[in-house]
């Protein structure tokens, strides 16, 4: 049976990409894009739209009551370095929206719930090379601690009540169609922007910090993979780990660098860089992996020929 899809927050870095691929997937009138704001020509002219705030329950349950919906992809929330700026706004609208789909999901209005979590889960006690799925977390920015307890409910949802949610730890995520905003990896989507247009890049986290990162068309392809897995398939219903790609700005700079030998990075860090201190380097999959056949296909070489070919059109 075709699923008849919600996606809110749908004109952010993620939602953008994935409401298209969904649409492509399932029919434009079986994927309803929702958000505060309206977002591009391509998400809006494509298929229907609703404003809605993902923080107001009746508006989420009247929406999805008149498009009689069965799977919700929730993907409003506040990221990191925002969060640390609004802790209370982070909370409110990281955990009141997760508790309001899980609610209609246990009232059985819908019947499938996409969530996602953060490599923020983890913290400066987690090991953080190959971080394995079960660890040591004990995250310190507010975002980190909505998607930590935001698992621990997608669990006992699952558990308690039976809800079929389904949730990945998503690393930072790179793509040049959507600007990501608030988050501690996007330098490694901002440093392709100002590669092209300034050939200079200062960088806001100091030369070696190795983070988990990945390029957006995987993390979709994940997040369908997830979504498509037969239920018993899945076995872990807090958040699956995902692995992508792990490097430095100073491993990116230099990958940049072979398309655009005169660009340059200077570094200048801010409070971001004890954020980005307190997450793993590189993330160990293998439950992913194993339970529904997760494989990563970009690398850093691929990902920055596609993203530089791209933007280099989009831009100019
Ligand atoms: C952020 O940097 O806050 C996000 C994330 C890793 O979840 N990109």
């Amino acid at each position: 049976m075709t699923p008849k899809i919600l996606i809110i927050g749908a004109c952010g870095q993620i939602g953008s990409e994935l409401t298209l691929s969904l649409r492509t997937k399932h029919g434009n009138e079986n994927v309803i894009a929702s958000d505060i704001r309206e977002g591009s020509d391509a998400l809006m002219q494509s298929g229907p739209f609703e404003i809605i705030n993902a923080m107001d329950f009746d508006a989420v349950k009247n929406c999805v009551e008149k498009h009689q919906i069965t799977d919700v992809y929730l993907l409003a929330a506040m990221l990191s370095a925002t969060g640390e700026q609004f802790p209370m706004k982070a909370w409110d609208l990281n955990m009141n929206s997760l508790f309001h789909v899980l609610n209609l999901a246990k009232d059985g209005i819908i019947k499938k719930i996409f969530w996602p979590s953060s490599i923020a889960v983890f913290g400066p006690t987690t090991p953080r090379e190959n971080t394995p799925q079960h660890t040591i977390m004990e995250p310190t920015t507010v975002y980190g601690i909505t998607k930590q307890t935001g698992e621990r409910w997608c669990e006992y949802y699952h558990s308690k009540y039976g809800v079929d949610v389904r949730s990945i730890r998503y690393p930072g995520l790179i793509s040049w169609k959507t600007l990501p905003g608030g988050g501690t990896t996007d330098y490694a989507v901002d440093i392709y922007y100002k590669a092209i247009q300034d050939k200079k890049y200062e960088c806001f986290l100091s030369k070696n910090t190795a983070l988990p990162m990945m390029y957006m068309d995987d993390a979709v392809r994940a997040t369908i993979s997830i979504m498509e897995a037969p239920s018993e398939n899945i076995k872990i219903r807090s958040s699956y780990n995902l692995g992508g790609i792990s490097f430095t700005p100073d491993t990116i700079s230099k990958v940049i660098q072979q398309h655009i030998p005169d660009f340059t990075i200077s570094y200048a860090p801010d409070f971001r860089q004890a954020i980005a201190d307190s997450w793993p380097k590189s993330i160990d999959d293998t439950n992913a992996q194993q339970d529904w056949n997760w494989k990563h296909e970009y690398n850093l070489e691929a990902m920055t020929k596609t993203m530089l070919d791209n933007l280099s059109k989009s831009l100019s």
